[in-house]
């Protein structure tokens, strides 16, 4: 008998899912910067790749739960998340953009893969966007308001929340994209991604929670003109001073950035989900 008892042992040690490891999914994609907002220290939070950080606002709390399992399999049990705990008191963390062409630096013919996990948990207005991570838009001294390289968001219709990306030309145009699907405010975790090759409006792609999303630039905002490029910084959480009205109203983790366009398996991968629905539609 004992034969057959090691085969069975041999079976089951082959056959055991591996361990939760959703920053090792991430790495495989190689990605430029990535904030999983988990091993946070004195003043930051580190990119897991490279040598960005991002430095914390006095209103920004790292103790708060993320995506965990069971709901979300990928996750370590203990796995944190970003909150925007105290919208207008500096609820925001920023990423110093290292200088001219840098990997936060985008122009026509870049692709960029931007993803995150956003919980929000107070309703939005009509048209009240909810930033999530952008470069640019930060109120800086120094840069113009309008200077949005890239940006990914939440726009609310005054019930649900869709995703968004935009970016600002060199003249200050915002150009925003917006998704038909959108999901509805509450303590669910929904995966966002969105890829686009400046440039090229038609090659935007999104995700909600997996699942790929049309969508549409606002009337007259397709362009094929280059985003504005400068040193202004990355902010996750927040834009144009950090004010209250202009904060994310929750929670985001996992943020990470590509010169990429990430295929739909891969953003498939990520969002996994088991036990209950996302409430997405
Ligand atoms: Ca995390
Ligand atoms: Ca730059």
């Amino acid at each position: 008998m004992r034969p057959i008892f090691y085969s069975l042992a041999t079976f089951i040690c082959f056959t055991t899912p591996a361990p939760a490891d959703y920053p090792a999914l991430i790495a495989e994609d190689k990605p430029v910067a990535y904030w999983p907002f988990d091993d946070a220290h004195d003043c930051c939070a580190d990119s897991k790749v490279g040598e960005l950080q991002a430095r914390l606002g006095i209103g920004v709390s790292l103790i708060v739960p993320g995506p965990r399992p069971p709901e979300f399999p990928n996750f370590a049990a203990e796995n944190l998340a970003a909150e925007m705990t105290v919208p207008g008191q500096d609820a925001v963390l920023r990423v110093k953009d290292p200088g001219l062409n840098s990997v936060l630096d985008f122009t026509n013919g870049d692709t960029i893969t931007i993803e995150a996990w956003v919980q929000y948990v107070r309703p939005l207005r009509n048209q009240q966007l909810a930033p999530i991570v952008g470069k640019g838009r930060t109120g800086n001294p120094g840069f113009q308001p309008n200077n949005e390289n890239w940006a990914l968001g939440l726009i609310g219709d005054g019930k649900l929340a869709h995703a968004s990306f935009i970016f600002h030309t060199a003249a200050g145009t915002a150009h925003r994209w917006v998704s038909d699907s959108a999901f509805a405010h509450g303590e669910n975790w929904h995966h966002i991604a969105i890829t686009y090759q400046f440039g090229k409006p038609d090659s935007i792609r999104a995700w909600i929670d997996g699942k790929h999303s049309i969508g549409a630039w606002e009337k007259g905002r397709a362009t094929n003109e280059p985003p504005v490029v400068d040193n202004d910084e990355v902010w996750i959480g927040s834009t144009l001073g950090a004010k209250a009205e202009h904060t994310f109203p929750g929670c985001i983790d996992e943020v990470a950035l590509y010169r990429t366009a990430l295929p739909q398996e891969r953003i498939q991968l990520r969002a996994a989900r088991t036990t209950r629905s996302s409430g997405s539609k």
